[in-house]
């Protein structure tokens, strides 16, 4: 799939493929059809009534934790949200595991257990998502620390300009100046929807950019570092805007969500 793409993921990261990236910016060719056989979902189109769509929408999550093939990204669901990941399979962490290390250009580097976020004062905000291929949830609850909370506990040195995040995909990378990463609409987010987060949505602690489009949101968080300069990050070497505004980006016009 996507053998013209020259710069693709599946040319200089071997470990990754194709199929559950933005497909729609992709113009991906797979039938739906064959998506539900593929995933034993024949029956799917009956139960695509709105009242419905919350259960669906949990289903397709849960579908996806499982689905290997990350086929469950392509599936149809009524504007709700789609499950992405660059990378074919993504480690799971809970309360024991999970680590998040802040470091870099910091007087004091350290590591964050799930405990130790949960513990710090919590921010809860209600917006619209927004992808850059077109969906958008609106009134979505987020929740977690802020950012800037996290970058003032390490003590941000002075030539730093830019934080980088890193994720235990292993591949996944995303980017912020400084003071994009210091507003308080930036989390690192721990619940959404007012529930956990769960694995296919990046959980256990994923980051939640607000105002920009939700590729920033970098999922399955595992490192924020400072550096001298933004360094771009994956859909950004492939022709995403570094500057992801939504509504003032990308070419697109769409409302600002904060
Ligand atoms: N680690 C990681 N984070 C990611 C991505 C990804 O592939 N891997 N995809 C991004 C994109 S393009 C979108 S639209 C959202 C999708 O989040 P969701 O899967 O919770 O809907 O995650 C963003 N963060
Ligand atoms: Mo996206």
């Amino acid at each position: 799939m996507n053998s013209e793409q020259p710069d693709g993921p599946g040319r200089d990261r071997p470990e990754t493929r194709d199929a559950a990236e933005e497909p729609e910016a992709r113009g991906t060719p797979v039938g739906r059809r064959v998506l539900l056989g593929t995933l034993g979902l024949g029956a799917l189109g009956v139960v695509a009534a709105p009242t419905l769509q919350r259960g669906l929408e949990a289903f397709l999550g849960s579908a996806a934790d499982k689905d290997p093939t990350g086929l469950t990204g392509l599936l149809p669901n009524g504007g709700g949200f789609r499950y992405y990941s660059v990378a074919s399979s993504v480690p799971r962490k809970n309360a024991d595991t999970y680590q998040l290390t802040v470091d870099g250009l910091v007087d004091t580097p350290r590591t964050y257990s799930l405990a130790d976020l949960r513990a710090l004062p919590q921010t809860r905000m209600v917006k619209d998502v927004q992808c850059v291929t077109g969906w958008r949830v609106p009134g979505t609850p987020f929740e977690g620390v802020r950012l800037s909370r996290l970058l003032d506990a390490a003590g941000v040195r002075p030539t730093a300009g830019a934080v980088r995040f890193t994720c235990f995909d292993g591949t996944y990378t995303e980017s912020l100046t400084l003071e994009q990463a210091r507003r308080a609409d930036v989390l690192v987010a721990l619940r959404m929807q007012d529930k956990n987060l769960s694995h296919s949505h990046g959980g256990p602690v994923r980051l939640y950019v607000a105002p920009m489009y939700f590729y920033k949101s970098a999922k399955w968080l595992s490192g924020i570092t400072l550096t001298e300069d933004v360094r771009p990050g994956y859909w950004e070497k492939r022709g995403y805007d570094i500057d992801a505004w939504v509504g003032r980006s990308n070419g697109r016009d769409d409302e600002p969500t904060s």
